[in-house]
């Protein structure tokens, strides 16, 4: 199944974010952690947002309009250290101030990678989305790169570190097997399909 899925805006800064008139649904973390391969796979198109071995790949705030209705938002990863000056102020000021204030926006999908236990700046991140009345979905990707025999141990680590509860939504994904695609689309769909 592939969607229809249109790039509608990248931008550096607010001035050049899209009119805030359609339900937005945000992919935030780490560089590198796969949160445009991720955006690719619920798509159903592989090449839509850009994707690279190296961090840093994705340098502005992608909006991609997801069959006229909503939008998906890619934003550049963070923690990486050889960024330019405009990444640094963007995970700095712009967008922070997008996570607080955009009107429209219904949910944050927090991306971690599978394979590590979170890191300071996960922990750092998610204390920052919990002071905002924004619902968080968490997305654990590269599932595919884990032995079966350490999975259940691996999802225990990570909610340990993220000091998850029972009400949080986690996900195991993978966008190579699109483990936990449906699942997380089903998440999603019951974010856009609240009452604004
Ligand atoms: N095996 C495997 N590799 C993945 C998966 N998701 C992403 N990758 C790989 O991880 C690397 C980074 O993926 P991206 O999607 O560009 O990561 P990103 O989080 O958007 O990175 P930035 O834009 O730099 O923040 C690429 O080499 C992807 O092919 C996955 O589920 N499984
Ligand atoms: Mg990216």
């Amino acid at each position: 199944m592939s969607l229809n899925a249109i790039l509608i805006a990248s931008a550096l800064s607010p001035e050049d974010f899209p009119p805030a008139n359609k339900p937005e649904i945000a992919f935030a973390g780490r560089s590198n952690v796969g949160k445009s391969s991720l955006l690719n796979a619920l798509v159903g198109r592989k090449g839509l947002a850009q994707v690279s071995k190296s961090p840093g790949k994705t340098q502005c705030i992608h909006f991609y309009e997801i069959d006229g209705k909503f939008r998906f938002v890619d934003l550049p990863g963070y923690g990486f250290a050889r960024v330019s000056k405009s990444l640094r102020q963007q995970w700095g000021v712009v967008i922070p101030q997008y996570i607080k204030t955009r009107p429209t926006l219904r949910a944050v999908v927090h991306v971690i990678d599978s394979r590590h236990a979170p890191m300071e700046s996960d922990i750092e991140l998610l204390q920052f989305l919990r002071e905002i009345p924004v619902s968080i979905l968490f997305a654990a990707t590269k599932s595919d790169k884990l032995k079966s025999s350490e999975r259940s141990k691996v999802v225990d680590v990570l909610k340990r570190g993220l000091a998850l509860n029972e009400e949080d939504r986690f996900f195991l994904f993978s966008s190579v097997t699109r483990e936990g695609c449906r699942e997380l689309w089903r998440a999603i769909q019951e974010e856009l399909s609240k009452p604004s």
